[in-house]
């Protein structure tokens, strides 16, 4: 059991968890940068060739283990499109929650929107990776606060929501955030209602997409 404590990036406000067991995947290696297949920390177009040939079943998936995001022992459409981002997009900041490159690079931010169900308008969000935490802040409205969500990492794609975050108060919540194979969409499942009210409508959950890299944050040194 450890003792763990929780800040959103760029925020005033923290909250501690109390104790909580980590969860197993927590201390395995994850897959790093996708596509990235020697691992020099970018993809050239040779490597996207090599997972083009995976994926034709014309090369082993053993020729290049980041492609293969999810471990299913092939690659696949997204993860060839994971790899396309990866060499356009660079890899300071790959699309997963558990990242192995996370001590060259402290955190990550993306902005995307996400659709409340009840509103025509797209609301922007930010969705923010550092080691051990994954965090997303949801616009509510023009003069309402942000809704943040804080979760933990268990693995490439999943996150264990821990609380939130909206104006003054901090609830603790269970649930799960989960990032889609292609690394650009993400949900959170909250396991019971949340109290909020956005525009409208209270929050039952969260679906939206991520396409931009907003900053990243270097490690001190
Ligand atoms: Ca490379
Ligand atoms: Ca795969």
């Amino acid at each position: 059991m450890i003792a763990i404590g929780l800040c959103r990036i760029g925020a005033a406000w923290c909250f501690a968890t109390g104790t909580m067991t980590p969860p197993t995947a927590f201390a395995q290696a994850s897959v790093g940068c996708a596509g990235d297949c020697d691992g020099d920390g970018r993809v050239v177009v040779g490597e996207l060739i090599r997972g083009v040939n995976i994926a034709l079943g014309q090369a082993e998936v053993t020729t290049c283990e980041r492609m293969d995001r999810n471990g299913d022992g092939q690659v696949s459409i997204g993860e060839l499109v994971s790899a396309v981002g990866s060499a356009l997009d660079g890899c300071a900041c790959p699309f997963d929650f558990l990242d192995d490159r996370a001590g060259e690079v402290e955190a990550c931010v993306f902005a995307g929107t996400w659709s409340d169900g009840c509103s025509a308008a797209d609301l922007p969000a930010t969705f923010s990776v550092q080691p051990g935490i994954v965090g997303v802040a949801v616009v509510t409205g023009p003069e309402s606060p942000l809704l943040n969500f804080i979760a933990q990492p268990l693995d490439e794609r999943a996150a264990s929501l821990v609380g939130y975050a909206y104006g003054e108060e901090v609830v603790q919540v269970r649930g799960e955030i989960r990032l889609s194979d292609d690394g650009r969409g993400l949900t959170i499942v909250p396991e019971v209602a949340i109290e909020v009210v956005i525009e409208g409508c209270p929050f039952t959950g969260y679906d939206g997409s991520f396409e931009r890299i907003v900053s990243t944050v270097a490690p001190s040194p």
